[in-house]
């Protein structure tokens, strides 16, 4: 029997690894103006890798009804008090929704509809998140060590970078005394 070689999890690194796997590198320089504070994140290096993401894509972007996935790493670290995350997306169309599932470490996921309220869920190894439609989504770093996530998503969904670049979310997420807490971004309306 001739068995086609098939991405696959790598759970002791953890990695999604194989062809044909998709890497892409998010650094400090890519994603500045999702920060809040600018002085903060001017004083990093640039160069600092902020996530990377390992993506599968068995079919072309405008397949309906087919499926991608990917695993996500972000590195623990802070830019300011605000933890280390995500651009943060909404689907370009708009109903599609996603899985995010914990695999290690320990983080936030934001989630914002479109009145703009923001709520978060924990993720740990073993969390499972169901994104609905019309809900943007963004994850941050919470701890020490790197978080990675796994993901699961429609692969006409699209991601419109766009609108949180200029509306923002409604709470960022920022390190106050030790702990996580949401708060209201003074930077952006309601
Ligand atoms: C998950 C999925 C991907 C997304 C990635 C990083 O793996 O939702 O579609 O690209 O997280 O998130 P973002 O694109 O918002 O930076
Ligand atoms: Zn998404």
């Amino acid at each position: 029997m001739n068995a086609i070689a098939l991405p696959a999890i790598e759970f002791h690194t953890p990695q999604l690894i194989g062809k044909p796997v998709e890497k892409l590198v998010r650094k400090l320089r890519d994603v500045q103006e999702i920060f809040s504070n600018r002085k903060a994140c001017a004083s990093l290096d640039p160069e600092t890798v902020v996530y990377e993401v390992e993506s599968w894509f068995p079919v072309t972007e405008d397949t309906e009804g087919g499926l991608f996935t990917g695993i996500t790493h972000i590195l623990p670290g802070q830019v300011g008090n605000e933890y280390f995350m995500t651009k943060g997306h909404f689907h370009q169309i708009r109903n599609r929704s996603e899985y995010y599932f914990g695999i290690q470490g320990t983080g936030m996921l934001l989630l914002m509809d479109e009145d703009r309220v923001t709520r978060a869920e924990k993720m740990y190894p073993g969390s499972i998140h169901y994104i609905p439609g019309h809900t943007a989504h963004r994850t941050a770093n919470t701890g020490n060590t790197v978080l990675s996530f796994g993901a699961v998503w429609l692969a006409d969904a699209g991601h419109d970078y766009e609108t949180i670049r200029q509306q923002g979310f409604s709470r960022i997420l920022i390190n106050l005394h030790g702990a996580p807490a949401l708060v209201k971004n003074e930077q952006v309306p309601e």
